[in-house]
């Protein structure tokens, strides 16, 4: 119970999760710290697992509802279902006001992309894939109970909407943690618990990806990003280093010259108009992610919450 009495509890959001809720990953291991990533074998038996998610008893669990639709994917995922499947709504979220709009996950709307800039909130995602591995992602709302264990208290309070994803359990919180490559970190772009959006583009380019992420410590800080269900190297690896404890905006990835990242590396080459599919799958586990915006103008680089989430359209 920690984490959920500290929030705010002010309006509980809760908008009935529906189809997919999770959380994710955050996988990387090999981050700052980290020793090796290396394939090794997933060894974690069933501590670790899912298996913490629905921890009987507690109060209000997070709300990582599995997606119907993954629902037979990972051993995990259990499916707490709570709550019917929301109405769509096209309504843009807030973005600082802490509105809520409904995910379009019950329907196949999807965000648009207008003047080169597409912002979507991370609990927005209509897929959420454990991909047969004990983590997941969850949607956190204030006085969620959350998924156990979990070192650092939940961060509803800055995140845009109320509400962000995590990727949990989370097992690794410093490197002095043994790093299991498949359980609590995943080396590359769809190794690991997978989290989709929709997004309708009105233009093709180079879109530079632009993530807000909260990082306590060195192993929950790295995701990957990825379109159509491939992962570029382009999208592996976005990483934060500075702007710990708060939300931080980062567009930059870990590379072997730079483990905090290199600004302006992490990007999705759109090649048609039309529907896509926006993927972040984990790198570390504890990885948590508010919302993520796309751009075609490398220079813009997005303070306090970002942008306003983009409106939804019908595909
Ligand atoms: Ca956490
Ligand atoms: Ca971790
Ligand atoms: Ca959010």
């Amino acid at each position: 119970m920690g984490l959920q009495r500290h929030a705010i509890i002010a309006p509980i959001l809760i908008f009935a999760l529906t189809a997919g809720c999770g959380s994710g990953e955050l996988g990387g291991g090999m981050h700052d710290s980290d020793a090796a990533a290396g394939g090794g074998d997933l060894v974690a038996p069933g501590d670790v697992a899912g298996t913490q998610q629905s921890d009987g008893g507690a109060p209000a669990p997070l709300d990582g509802t599995l997606s119907a639709a993954d629902a037979g994917g990972g051993e995990d995922a259990a499916p707490a279902t709570d709550g019917a499947p929301p109405a769509p709504d096209s309504s843009p979220a807030g973005a600082d006001s802490g509105a809520d709009s409904t995910p379009p996950s019950a329907s196949n709307l999807a965000f648009e992309e207008q003047n080169g800039r597409v912002v979507v909130e991370a609990e927005h995602f209509f897929e959420n894939d454990a991909n047969g591995k004990p983590r997941q992602w969850y949607v956190w709302k204030p006085g969620a109970a959350g998924v156990k264990p979990d070192p650092d208290p939940e961060h509803t309070a800055g995140a845009s909407g109320g509400s962000y994803i995590e990727g949990l359990p989370d097992t690794r919180v410093t490197a002095s943690d043994t790093l299991t490559s498949g359980v609590n970190f995943f080396g590359n772009g769809g190794q690991g618990p997978i989290v989709r959006y929709r997004v309708w583009f009105n233009q093709t380019g180079r879109y530079y990806v632009r993530a807000r992420a909260y990082s306590t410590g060195a192993e929950d800080n790295g995701i990957h990003v990825g379109i159509d269900g491939t992962w570029p190297a382009s999208g592996e690896r976005i990483q934060w280093c500075s702007g710990k404890n708060q939300w931080t905006w980062s567009g930059a990835q870990r590379t072997a010259a730079n483990h905090c990242g290199e600004a302006d590396k992490i990007y999705l080459d759109v090649t048609s108009k039309g529907l896509h599919v926006i993927a972040f799958s984990m790198r570390e586990d504890g990885f948590e992610l508010d919302r993520f915006v796309l751009t075609i103008d490398k220079a813009f680089n997005p303070s306090g919450a970002g942008p306003a989430e983009s409106a939804t359209r019908k595909p």
